[in-house]
């Protein structure tokens, strides 16, 4: 590239700010960065609606742990029509019948464009990701999924002003972070690839924002409990898992250690956080990454409020040890005083109120399905 042209470059570019004036005519290929990341007037305002006018809202990984529940708060909020479930696998009876549903390939960036621009999507809450412990079985995969199509959405997202919600974990955290309570500022190396993954998440979506004023917004997830949406190969899942064993056979067999304490949150805290977060005014976010927590217990705390509903429960431990390993670098609690500082965030539920409304839910389905 002639000298001059190259000076021209630089000399433009290092004095634009972050986010203000529209970029000079300068070809993007010589800006080192690629085409598809920026366009004229790009990425300097996230969309904006008039009171009338919802969200159009696409849930990626929608057949998750999390999107179901979350499409049906947005769906109550926005209206159905505006949130747009998505997945690559096929979506149950009640899932389709229930609003929108598409297929979509976060790896296949084209895919992914298309279903932006054809459904003048403006909110891209980002669900696609493998957990802990599936990741550690499939790490090339899960880089591809958790990094790969990452990038990808950033870049439809900064093309497309879209205001995106990427959720972190506890699981950003690794040995070397405070653990107890771990706060949003700290050391973080994960030994995970799904948790050098998310740390990626919080940093590069923070970069966008602060480079080319994406509206990005990123909450650490503590382990959620749900009742009727199974959790996909994570270190949490037991506290899930612990109720369908409980109420089907009155045992449980718990792959952690009895005394292993980490941060947990019932789903309602946490779709509610998220809806939350999403609707916050920009002012109202100095930081774009929070911790959110509600509760912290080990298996054998739980199993003792188990037994309040279910005095016969028996529960018995045999470690697995990937897992244990897993968790224990993880924060045994989570300090989300910055998050109740900046936009009013606050938890309903505890650990005794967690247990009702878990039992709720699973005797009254078991109640059903002997009817
Ligand atoms: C996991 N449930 O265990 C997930 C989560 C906070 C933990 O990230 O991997």
């Amino acid at each position: 590239m002639p000298f001059w042209l190259l000076n021209q470059v630089f000399s433009q570019v290092l004095q634009r700010p972050a986010c203000g004036y529209p970029t000079p005519i300068v070809p993007v290929q010589f800006l080192g960065i690629s085409a598809r990341q920026v366009t004229s007037d790009a990425s300097f305002r996230s969309a904006s609606f008039s009171d009338t006018e919802h969200p159009r809202v696409l849930i990626t990984g929608g057949l998750g742990q999390l999107g179901v529940g979350l499409a049906k708060l947005l769906r109550k909020r926005f209206g159905k029509d505006n949130v747009i479930l998505s997945d690559i696998r096929k979506p149950s009876d009640h899932v389709f019948y229930s609003g929108p549903f598409i297929y979509s390939d976060i790896l296949d960036y084209k895919n992914l464009r298309e279903i932006v621009v054809n459904n003048r999507i403006t909110w891209l809450i980002h669900y696609s990701a493998l957990l802990s412990a599936v990741g550690e079985a499939n790490v090339s995969l899960a880089r591809a999924v958790n990094i790969t199509g990452l990038h990808n959405v950033l870049d439809i997202a900064t093309e497309h002003n879209l205001r995106l919600f990427v959720p972190s974990t506890i699981g950003a955290f690794g040995p070397s972070s405070p653990r107890n309570p771990a706060p949003d500022l700290c050391i973080q190396r994960p030994r995970t690839i799904y948790g050098v993954s998310k740390v990626h998440a919080e940093l590069i979506g923070e970069y966008y924002h602060y480079r080319y004023g994406l509206d990005f917004r990123c909450l650490r997830y503590p382990g959620i409990i749900s009742a009727d949406t199974q959790p996909g190969g994570g270190t949490t899942d037991y506290a899930v898992q612990i109720f369908h064993d409980a109420i089907k056979s009155g045992k449980f067999q718990c792959y952690l250690k009895p005394d292993t304490r980490l941060p947990m949150m019932y789903i309602d805290d946490c779709l509610r956080a998220t809806l939350e977060i999403m609707e916050a005014s920009s002012d109202s976010l100095p930081m774009r990454t929070y911790n959110i927590n509600a509760m912290s217990f080990t298996p054998e705390e739980l199993a003792q409020e188990v037994v309040k509903h279910l005095p016969e429960f028996q529960v018995t431990y045999n470690v697995d040890a990937v897992r244990q390993a897993i968790a224990d670098s993880w924060p045994m609690n989570f300090d989300d005083s910055n998050a109740r500082k900046d936009w009013g965030w606050k938890h309903y539920y505890d650990l005794p109120e967690l247990v009702t409304v878990m039992f709720s839910f699973h005797t009254s389905e078991s109640r059903a399905a002997h009817a």
